[in-house]
């Protein structure tokens, strides 16, 4: 019976063209910071489903007056699909004889110190799920796929017949640091993200105070549980979709660049 639920919920993100991997609950609550723990949104989670799927590479090179409106589309319409499939395979969970909470792949999010965040931290749970590894960028990084990729989740009570074994391979050369010289305003720092930086320079909302406004707006809000309520509504009401203006430490990466080069004709085009 319990096969039958892997093999269905496998199918389902394949159809789906998306990767699998499955981590222990346990290895994440042991792992993750307090309030964003497997445990915290589920307590009797056994598993977290995770699910990854490569972007189109072509929305990441069109030239810069399109603003990345092509990115933009598909960023929106991948956080709908994995959070459609992660729907979809709970339910099947569910009919199986188990509790599974699907977790939204960008929205709703929730104020924390200031800061918007998600419910786990899907980069880690991906990691932890064998589907990759972080690079200094901080973003996920799988092997064959490199790292234009969007994720998706799922927790469960089921236990999984495996949990994936550590992924060996290190994404990031020792001497490479092309994604912190690339990022325009220098938010990136061996591996951690000065994420309120970063949200100035990338995000393009029209409600989105200035940038060097939102160190401010992050101090106000961390101090305030009224403030904290009010941003989490705000994004809520109005951050489903927003403009995309940065995506250097992206673009820039190896990781990137050597899958875009291996696609067939690239050497003619490039
Ligand atoms: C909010 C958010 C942002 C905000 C960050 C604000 C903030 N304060 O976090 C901003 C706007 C800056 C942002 C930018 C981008 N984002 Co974003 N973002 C998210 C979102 C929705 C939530 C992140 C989060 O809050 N995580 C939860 C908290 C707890 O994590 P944290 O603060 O990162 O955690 C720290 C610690 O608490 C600890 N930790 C937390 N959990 C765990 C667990 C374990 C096991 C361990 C060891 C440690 C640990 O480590 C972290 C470092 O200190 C995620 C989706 C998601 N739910 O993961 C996407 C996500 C991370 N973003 C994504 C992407 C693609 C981007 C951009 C590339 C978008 C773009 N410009 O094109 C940039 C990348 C910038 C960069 N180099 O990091 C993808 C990443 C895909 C990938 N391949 O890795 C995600 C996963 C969305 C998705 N569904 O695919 N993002
Ligand atoms: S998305 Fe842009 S601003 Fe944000 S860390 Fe990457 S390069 Fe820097
Ligand atoms: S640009 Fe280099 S250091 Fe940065 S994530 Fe990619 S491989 Fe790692």
């Amino acid at each position: 019976m319990k096969a039958d639920i892997i093999n269905a919920v496998k199918s389902v993100a394949e159809q789906e063209g998306m990767l699998m991997g499955v981590a222990s609950a346990d290895a994440l609550n042991a792992k993750a910071p307090h309030g964003f723990r497997p445990m915290d949104l589920m307590p009797g989670a056994r598993s977290v489903i995770v699910f990854a799927k490569p972007l189109p590479l072509a929305v990441f090179l069109a030239p810069d007056g399109f603003n990345n409106m092509f990115y933009q589309r598909s960023a929106y319409t991948y956080y709908l699909l994995m959070d459609k499939v992660a729907d979809k395979a709970s339910m099947m969970i569910q009919e199986g004889g188990y509790l599974a909470l699907p977790v939204p792949a960008y929205s709703p999010l929730r104020f924390h110190e200031g800061e918007p965040k998600g419910a786990i931290s899907l980069k880690h749970a991906a990691a932890e799920a064998g589907l990759g590894k972080l690079g200094r960028n901080s973003l996920l990084i799988n092997q064959e796929h490199g790292i234009a990729m969007r994720l998706g989740a799922l927790m469960t009570e089921m236990e999984w017949s495996e949990y994936a074994p550590a992924v060996g391979f290190e994404p990031c050369p020792e001497k490479c640091h092309v994604c912190e010289q690339a990022c325009p305003i220098g938010a990136i720092n061996d591996g951690k993200v000065n994420k309120i930086a970063c949200l100035g320079k990338c995000i393009k909302h029209i409600l989105l105070p200035p940038s060097f406004m939102l160190p401010a707006v992050k101090k106000a809000v961390a101090r305030s549980r009224m403030l904290t309520r009010f941003m989490e509504l705000v994004s809520l009401n109005f951050f489903e979709t927003y403009g995309i203006n940065c995506t250097a430490c992206l673009k820039a990466c190896p990781h990137f660049l050597d899958k875009s080069k291996s696609l067939k004709n690239r050497d003619r085009t490039t």
